[in-house]
């Protein structure tokens, strides 16, 4: 039996800052947050944790803490700055020396190659809508891979594809900022060709093992009311089958509710074999009939329930819910599961004497690492689980205005102060 990952999570854009340094080249995020309007209080990147210069420290907390697994993404503007064509050595090399360093502190990196920074120049040539975004992310995949698979063994290609198709390319809130609505599902395959391509190209490098995470959801239906059954079978279509179906089973779900026709091509490519599955769980999603034209479902909120400082509704069992419902639907097909991300962002503050009290945070943990265990009781191959995340950081379009870490930061002097989660959870640690 491999050991179970107990990590933390980030990601480059959220926590690196130095967004010109070393030859890094421009990427969306870096486009979209100094566009007037587009991200709260105008917040960018551009500093963020400043973990790029504080990695040592970063890496020190992470030790403090216990854990014997990193989840972080690798900025494909610092490797190619152009998208394709030639390496910036600089960049890569910040990478080596991460995952050296990790592996000296006895962490196993588990790096993930795209995590919503596409490098501009692609999406000047249209980024996920263009089909040739795939290759290239296929040779980005093997120039990456080619340096660190020597010593990393576990892969994740890319982070919530449905949340970039989503937020990115239907409803404009995250960078490329596009609203094409449901004409934003070619973004759903090319996201998923490149997926598949550079699971071949990993594995020709000589990566191990290969996953994908995609942020998923329980749909509950509003009422038995068929017009809300139906409506909640289309949410689940859209959010959770549509990335799962081609890679787990080789066939797109039916998406006539959507008036498409699913793509055809390619899903020898995207079923290209993974290792393991990804699982991103905020909370369940409570579904009715639209309200509207447009989308065929409207978004019933979930009141009962407490909530985050984001407003996302706190339900532990959702999560094993998931995990089981997963083992359901695709049986002997599903890869062992890996939980890559799960956390929550409450209002914390540093007190007069030094110290961050976040019992709410405490609680959500311990509810649901209870609800993973009771997945596995039950029969599921559960592997990992990683707190998001380690830091508070670049909330996308929140900025600084969500903090998700187990460690405060005071974005004025980046000054870290671990949480009582933090310790909570090392404590934690130690029994498990
Ligand atoms: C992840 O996305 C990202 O991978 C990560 O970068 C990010 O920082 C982190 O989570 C925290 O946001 O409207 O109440 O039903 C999470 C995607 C999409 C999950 C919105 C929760 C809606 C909650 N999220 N979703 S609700």
């Amino acid at each position: 039996m491999s050991t179970f990952l107990w990590g933390t999570a980030t990601a480059a854009y959220q926590i690196e800052g130095a967004v010109t340094e070393d030859g890094r080249g421009p990427s969306i995020w870096d486009t979209f947050t100094r566009e007037p309007g587009r991200v709260r209080d105008g917040h960018t990147g551009d500093v963020a944790c400043d973990h790029y210069h504080r990695t040592a420290e970063d890496i020190a907390l992470m030790s403090g803490l216990g854990v014997n697994a990193y989840r972080f993404s690798i900025s494909w503007p610092r490797v190619l700055p152009a998208g394709t064509g030639p390496i910036n050595p600089r960049g890569l090399a910040f990478y080596d020396r991460l995952v050296d360093d990790l592996l000296a502190a006895g962490i196993t990196p588990v790096p993930t190659l795209f995590h919503w920074d596409l490098p501009q120049p692609l999406q000047d040539r249209g980024g996920w809508l263009n089909r040739d975004t795939g290759a290239a992310f296929a040779d980005y995949a093997t120039a990456v891979a080619t340096r660190l698979a020597d010593r990393v063994e576990t892969w994740i290609t890319l982070n919530e594809p449905f949340v970039h198709m989503a937020f990115g390319y239907a409803l404009g809130v995250h960078a490329p900022g596009r609203a094409l609505l449901l004409d934003a599902l070619p973004a759903a395959h090319h996201q998923l060709l490149g997926h598949g391509l550079a699971t071949r190209a990993l594995r020709a490098a000589g990566a191990k093992k290969v996953l994908i995470s995609n942020n998923l959801t329980p749909v509950w239906p509003a009422s038995a009311d068929p017009a809300d059954l139906a409506a909640a079978d289309a949410y689940d279509t859209l959010h959770n089958r549509l990335f799962n179906d081609p890679v787990l089973t080789g066939a797109y779900p039916d998406l006539s509710a959507f008036g498409k026709d699913a793509p055809g091509d390619d899903l020898d490519v995207i079923s290209t074999p993974v290792d393991g599955l990804g699982v991103n769980y905020y909370n369940p999603t409570r579904i009715a009939a639209p309200a509207g034209p447009g989308f065929p479902f409207s978004d019933a909120g979930l009141p009962g329930h407490p909530t985050t400082a984001f407003g996302w509704p706190v339900v532990p069992d959702g999560l094993r819910e998931l995990l089981t419902g997963l083992k359901d639907r695709y049986g002997e097909r599903l890869p062992p599961l890996y939980v890559t991300e799960n956390g929550c962002s409450q209002a914390d503050t540093v007190a007069a004497d030094g110290t961050v009290h976040d019992p709410e945070r405490i609680a959500f943990l311990d509810g649901h690492v209870k609800a993973v265990q009771r997945a596995r009781d039950e029969g599921v191959d559960v592997r990992g689980y990683f707190v998001w995340s380690l830091l508070d950081n670049f909330e996308w379009a929140e900025g600084y205005n969500q903090r998700f870490g187990l460690v405060h930061v005071d974005f004025a002097t980046l000054r870290r102060t671990p949480k009582s989660s933090y310790h909570w959870f090392k404590a934690h640690l130690g029994q498990t």
